[in-house]
């Protein structure tokens, strides 16, 4: 039986009842995509999500990848192999590419919420197939307008299959890429030699693809003007595995100076490569410079956007199989007697009988529903940028809230998932949630570094306040307050939840008025920096609960007017679920914001004035 349990029904009530996004289908660049033809393809990858791609899911956990130091080469499971092939052969890694790169354009929010499957069916898989979207990157030139060989590098990437990874860690530059010392020296014919050793590569090696294109952020040397310190002096560069005809992109035999000089062993994603990459040791690894301009960090973040969304969608993906599985072992498992009739001889009741079982079961339920829609609701976003860049033009507010809801959906929906699966879903199982026959310790295993890589959740709380909130001049910031502002002006059937949401919003925007104040007190006196920064993973996971709840309560709403016009069985069920879990997540967590307002009001020094040795 397969481990991966999907929630359809919900992935399309999100799409077609609350978003609306069959406005975006049969117009514009989806001009061939109706909503009937969408909904086919969800239910089809979601067949072979639940089958083919969840398959191996645990049997390539139990036997990970094997390194060879002496050939520096990775046997990849078979059983994982197999699942692979199956993905690449659906062509439904097709639906992330552009049509020049042979893709099916489809909207943005249609593309997560297929690819949530694939992702909680078996993440690694989208991470090892990832090379077509990486050639969209390449094609254009990381942003910059892409060259002729670009172009023609990225055409090969799709049409053979490569794999590809993001190459930014060393192990002195992690969160500080900046502090990054890998070298680019150029050569006579154009191209440059990479020198230095990065760490923790996913897919940096592997056996399944014909060849493996690196994009390495390098500082130049000897190049006047480029290669100074920090993040913008960096550049990024296009490394190939084995050397190709541009031209045919046929190899050309050669293996170029980039290898495997490690592969970690780890606590969970164990199936997917983590490498340590050594460039240059003996043989030079040849690179050429993407786009044949110096703007590495800037290109990167093409790439690391696009990672970052990935990485919360596949920890909300997990979390909602892991609710699901602990949904179904609660029904079916028997224990204790129901509160109400106590006593040795009376019957045993499912847990599902116990009010705190409940408890946790409509939490789950709650956040991976509100948190899904998050996904949904910013993926919305990105098909205004899509449809606007389609026809030339640039659709400003849309990239802006789009970059302030991007740390939100990879940091707190990481936080969150990761928690939950742990102190609710494996909870729910007892004992049982601990053994390797239940796939909960494997998802938590693996859920967990979704708030490491791509940018810790400290990170993604500096992201959140220092750029998309005061460096984009509150301008997103404020188009969100606007938007719940005037949702809240409405009337809607929700209306105790639509009380508790504007004490909330209240005391976002207090935190925020009190952070921009401490910044501001900053200039008098610097220490005031350190107050902000005591408060940015605050405000992350505070907005993140915001948005979550206002999310709900809309898809409440929805759900509470369709089951005024009447409802019954299986949907009437469904959207009764709906209505509860938007009460639930409003009445049970929100209140908690007034408490972390109150938390951050009181933010004082002592905590930096603290000696070291104090801790
Ligand atoms: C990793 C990979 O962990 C894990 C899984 C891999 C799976 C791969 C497969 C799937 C992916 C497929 C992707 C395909 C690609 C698709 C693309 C489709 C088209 N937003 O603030 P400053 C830029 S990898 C945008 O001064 P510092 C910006 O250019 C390792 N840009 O920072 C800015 O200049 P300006 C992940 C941003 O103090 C410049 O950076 N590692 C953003 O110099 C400098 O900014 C990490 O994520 C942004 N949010 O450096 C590192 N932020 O201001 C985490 C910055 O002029 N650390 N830029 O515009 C950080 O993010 C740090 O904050 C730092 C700080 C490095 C940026
Ligand atoms: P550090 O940066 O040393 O952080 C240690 C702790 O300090 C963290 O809690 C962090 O939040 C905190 N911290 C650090 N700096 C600050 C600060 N300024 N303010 C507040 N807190 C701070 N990298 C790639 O380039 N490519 C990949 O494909 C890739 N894949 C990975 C796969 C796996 C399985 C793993 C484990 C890592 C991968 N990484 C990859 C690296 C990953 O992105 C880094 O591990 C991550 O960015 C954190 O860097 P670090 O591990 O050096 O931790």
């Amino acid at each position: 039986m397969s481990h991966y349990k999907s929630n359809l029904r919900d992935i399309e009530f999100n799409l077609f009842d609350v978003l609306d996004r069959g406005s975006v289908l049969g117009v514009g660049p989806a001009e061939d995509l109706d909503a009937e033809t969408a909904r086919a393809m969800l239910s089809e990858v979601d067949h072979l999500a639940r089958t083919k791609l969840a398959e191996p899911y645990a049997e390539a956990d139990r036997n990970p990848p094997i390194y060879d130091p002496e050939t520096r080469t990775v046997t990849i499971p078979e059983s994982f192999k197999v699942a692979y092939k199956a993905y690449i052969d659906s062509d439904w890694w097709r639906v992330e590419l552009p049509a020049e790169l042979d893709g099916q354009p489809t909207p943005p929010s249609l593309r997560w919420s297929l690819m949530e499957l694939v992702l909680g069916a078996n993440a690694p898989l989208y991470m090892y197939s990832a090379g077509g979207k990486f050639a969209e990157v390449v094609h254009l030139g990381g942003g910059d307008g892409g060259t002729e060989r670009d172009k023609l590098t990225a055409k090969h990437m799709v049409e053979r299959g490569w794999g590809a990874t993001m190459v930014l860690t060393e192990p002195d530059a992690g969160s500080d890429v900046g502090a990054g010392t890998t070298k680019a020296y150029p050569q006579a014919d154009g191209s440059w030699h990479i020198e230095g050793v990065k760490r923790f590569i996913t897919s940096g090696e592997q056996d399944m693809t014909e060849n493996i294109i690196h994009l390495v952020l390098a500082r130049p040397v000897g190049v006047e003007g480029v290669g100074g310190p920090g993040t913008k002096g960096l550049s990024l560069f296009v490394v190939p595995k084995y050397e190709f005809d541009l031209q045919t992109g046929e190899l050309t035999g050669e293996r170029n100076g980039v290898y495997a000089t490690n592969v970690e062993k780890k606590m969970g994603i164990k199936v997917s490569t983590t490498c340590e990459l050594t460039f240059g040791d003996g043989t030079p690894a040849k690179g050429y410079l993407l786009g044949e301009v110096h703007n590495g960090i800037a290109q990167m973040f093409k790439v690391i956007e696009h990672a970052r969304m990935m990485v919360g969608t596949k920890a909300i993906a997990t979390l909602s199989t892991g609710y699901l599985n602990a949904l179904e072992y609660a029904k079916e498992r028997k224990q204790g007697a129901d509160l109400l009739n106590p006593g040795k001889d009376a019957p045993r009741v499912t847990i599902t009988h116990h009010p705190d079982v409940r408890r946790s079961l409509m939490t789950q339920k709650s956040f991976t529903e509100g948190m899904r829609l998050l996904v949904a609701w910013t993926a919305s976003f990105q098909d205004r940028v899509w449809a606007a860049e389609a026809i030339g033009e640039r659709d400003d507010d849309a990239e802006r809230i789009n970059d302030l809801l991007l740390p939100i959906v990879k940091g707190y929906g990481s936080e969150r998932s990761w928690v939950l699966l742990g102190t609710e879903s494996l909870q729910t199982f007892g004992g049982s949630g601990f053994l390797a026959d239940y796939p909960l310790e494997q998802y938590v295993r693996d859920a967990k570094i979704d708030t490491l890589y791509e940018g810790t959740t400290a990170i993604q709380g500096q992201d959140l306040f220092f750029r998309k909130i005061v460096k984009d001049g509150g301008r997103a910031i404020g188009l969100l307050t606007e938007e719940l502002t005037s949702f809240l002006a409405t009337d809607g059937p929700l209306t105790e939840e639509r009380e508790i949401l504007k004490s909330a919003l209240d005391d976002v925007s207090g935190v925020v008025g009190l952070m921009i104040n401490d910044l501001t007190a900053a200039a008098e006196d610097p220490k005031n920096t350190y107050k902000v920064a005591l408060n940015t993973t605050r405000l992350l996971m505070m907005l993140g609960d915001l948005v979550v709840g206002y999310l709900l309560v809309r898809a409440g709403e929805v759900a509470a007017a369709k089951l005024a016009d009447g409802a019954s069985g299986t949907e009437e069920a469904f959207l009764t679920g709906k209505v509860a879990s938007a009460k639930f997540f409003v009445s049970q967590v929100l209140p908690k914001l007034a408490a972390e307002r109150r938390i951050a009001e009181k933010t004082d020094l002592s905590l930096m004035e603290l000696p070291e040795e104090a801790f």
